[in-house]
């Protein structure tokens, strides 16, 4: 796999979150920039999903369980080409296909609408499940939050996925340590986090979820137990790319000030910000 082009994927997937963030008035910049790494990887070298297959039956599924984390996903799948970027000028507007939360019937390539947390995980069970029953090769892969992993339907979507012994099955939760009003540890905590998956019958890694290749190693060697489903708890940072909004329970939902807002496109190495979405 070529890291140096993930980061490529990477830096303008961050962009154009940006861009998209600004254009609109506001989104979730920090739990999207936290997802940026593992999106790069999932759509530059992982999932087998791209123009040509996009309505194919054997696509790979990539479910955002995470849903508010929208302007990353649409970043992630102008990369892939199958959508243009130009269209998410109309992110969050009047009559835009794209809003805050995706709509699975509007958007090419978004596999499920989600937004209500604890959902989409269990969307992407019932897919995985549907490949096992039906006997396609197609493998799911679903990204939650840290803090979504409170909802009871995690743990049962979890139970049932190991009962049935979904091998093809790949949960990636973004392990930032926020939510959206504070810490995750102060507010419900998580830990001992890869153990509780364990004992829900998962095989488990932790990795740096900044981290291109260890990200890649991972998700390339799923399943990782026999007959068992995967959690890769990717170990990352709220805000991730802009010093500002890093670690900053604030920077869950807001929007940049003018001075903000040139700091963040030197950081993320945007010469001019009119000229990313297109
Ligand atoms: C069922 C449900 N409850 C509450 C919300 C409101 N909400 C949106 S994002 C968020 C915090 C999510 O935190 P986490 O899962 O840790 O993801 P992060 O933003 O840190 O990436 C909440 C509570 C929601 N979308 N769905």
């Amino acid at each position: 796999v070529d890291i140096h082009q993930l980061e490529g994927w990477a830096r303008r997937i961050r962009q154009r979150i940006l861009a998209m963030g600004c254009l609109a008035g506001g989104t979730h910049f920090g739990p999207s920039f936290s997802a940026a790494e593992i999106l790069a990887v999932l759509y530059g070298a992982i999932l087998n999903v791209h123009p040509g297959n996009i309505e194919s039956e054997d696509r790979d599924r990539f479910v955002l369980s995470k849903g508010h984390a929208s302007a990353a996903l649409l970043a992630a799948l102008a990369e892939k080409k199958i959508l243009d970027p130009e269209t998410l000028r109309s992110y969050c507007r009047e009559g835009s296909p794209y809003g805050g939360h995706l709509d699975m019937l509007k958007v090419k390539g978004v596999e499920a609408s989600t937004g209500a947390l604890g959902h989409g995980f269990g969307f992407a069970c019932g897919m995985a499940y549907a490949a096992k029953l039906r006997g396609k090769p197609y493998r799911t892969y679903v990204l939650l939050g840290d803090g979504e992993c409170q909802e009871g339907s995690v743990w049962e979507t979890a139970m049932c996925a190991s009962q049935q012994g979904l091998d093809r099955l790949v949960a990636v939760i973004d392990y930032n340590r926020l939510q959206g009003m504070g810490f995750v540890s102060d507010i419900c905590k998580l830990e001992p986090f890869g153990a509780r998956w364990k004992s829900f019958g998962w095989g488990v890694r932790e990795v740096n979820g900044h981290d291109l290749a260890e990200i890649y190693d991972a998700l390339a060697k799923t399943p990782l137990e026999k007959d068992r489903p995967t959690a890769i708890i990717a170990r990352t940072v709220k805000g991730k790319g802009v010093s500002f909004m890093e670690n900053k329970a604030i920077w869950h939902y807001r929007l940049p000030n003018e001075e903000e807002l040139r700091t963040a496109c030197r950081e993320l190495a945007i010469e001019d910000i009119e000229r990313i979405l297109s």
